[in-house]
């Protein structure tokens, strides 16, 4: 109802102004006013303004954009290659800055300072070399040096030694959860396929494969500080994306083929909490949630828990309607917590074993010659 009345009110201002510039117009009858449709001097010079109105703008609203949300970025990277990563980045923001800030700046000065004017005419020619040498190889050199400088660190950061003191982890997709896989003491994952997933073994291992007879399946995904780990990227459904944002990781998740993505974790969980970018984060997110508890338990429900910083392994391709929330919580410990921690864990082979162990058999019960003589009793009652 709220809305038709809404929309009645905007149907009648909008007729009102109708009628108003109709009234407008006719106080002008009889005054000389131009109305050809052909831009006049005046014309030109209100759009010129407007040009550079526009370019102020533009200026104003990046100068506010750094202050008002430049503490929204990742900050410190957690692995290895992410400061490299994060350099890459850098340089090519900062040039895409001073280029962008340099050519806006050029093309609405110019649109403003060569407006039309009675009597004016642009200068033609048809080419110039000159000018088209210096815009052509100004941009191959810096093109060439952004495209070569990318493809260096991308190589370095792909690149990885079989022989390496590496732990091979597989990373499993599914609508809409994930699950990993730890290769156990072999370091060697077992072969899977999704044709051999049952009961509790989800991720399709196949439990004949001598390699995977040590695997461990989790559901929180924990890393040691320090040493390589090469995930190994599985989906059971649609396209995935693997995004470990902290680290500067992201691998597609591609059913029917397996992707990888190696990298070193450097700063543990514990340590990224002392982190004073990630700390001001944390707060800024828990005054949020502070302001939104007062209001749930005003409505008389319950307040949220406060925020704690973890590492998370989201999903970065728009998988399905709950893909905004398919996402695993990352540890990373140090090695010793670490290797504790995965001792503890049971291996996949261990645990199909338990689910279909054959059920014990049942205990017979005793038949006296008494229970065999009452039911012939019942039944002779009949
Ligand atoms: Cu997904």
């Amino acid at each position: 109802m709220t809305s038709l009345l809404i929309f009645l009110v905007l149907v009648l201002i909008g007729i009102a102004i109708w009628q108003l510039t109709k009234i407008f117009d006719l106080t002008q009858v009889g005054v000389d006013s131009d109305n050809s449709e052909v831009a006049n001097d005046k014309d030109n010079s209100v759009n010129g303004y407007l040009m550079f109105a526009f370019v102020g703008f533009i200026y104003i609203f990046t100068i506010y954009s750094l202050f008002e949300w430049s503490d929204l970025v990742l900050g410190t990277p957690a692995s290895e290659h992410g400061v490299e990563v994060d350099n890459l980045m850098y340089i090519s923001m900062l040039l895409i800055f001073f280029v962008q800030t340099v050519t806006q700046f050029l093309l609405h000065y110019f649109a403003f300072k060569y407006r039309g004017k009675k009597g004016q005419k642009a200068l033609y020619f048809a080419d110039n070399n000159k000018l088209e040498a210096v815009w052509t190889i100004i941009p191959v050199i810096v093109l060439a040096g952004l495209i070569l400088y990318g493809l260096y660190t991308w190589n370095n950061i792909m690149f990885y030694e079989e022989d390496e003191d590496v732990i091979y982890v597989e990373l499993y997709a599914k609508q809409f959860s994930w699950e990993a896989r730890y290769a156990g003491e072999d370091n060697t994952l077992g072969k899977a396929n999704v044709r051999y997933i049952e009961g509790i073994n989800t991720l399709g291992v196949d439990l004949s494969d001598p390699a995977a007879q040590d695997d461990k399946v989790v559901t929180e995904l924990h890393l040691p500080k320090g040493k390589k780990v090469v995930f190994k990227i599985r989906s059971q459904d649609v396209l995935h994306s693997a995004y470990m944002p902290h680290f500067r990781a992201q691998m597609n998740c591609v059913p029917g083929m397996i992707t990888q993505f190696a990298f070193v974790p450097t700063v543990t969980t514990a340590e990224m909490r002392q982190d004073e970018a990630i700390i001001a984060k944390v707060d800024k997110i828990n005054k949020i949630r502070a302001k939104k508890s007062t209001e749930l338990v005003a409505k008389g429900e319950e307040a949220l828990d406060p925020y704690t910083f973890d590492y998370l392994l989201l999903c970065n391709k728009i998988c399905g309607a709950s893909h905004y929330n398919m996402q695993m919580k990352i540890v990373v410990d140090t090695p010793e917590d670490f290797k504790k921690w995965l001792n503890e864990k049971p291996a996949l082979a261990q645990q199909w074993k338990e689910a279909n162990a054959p059920a014990e058999p049942e205990v017979k019960q005793d038949v006296t010659p008494e229970m065999v003589i009452d039911s012939t009793l019942i039944v002779d009652n009949h």
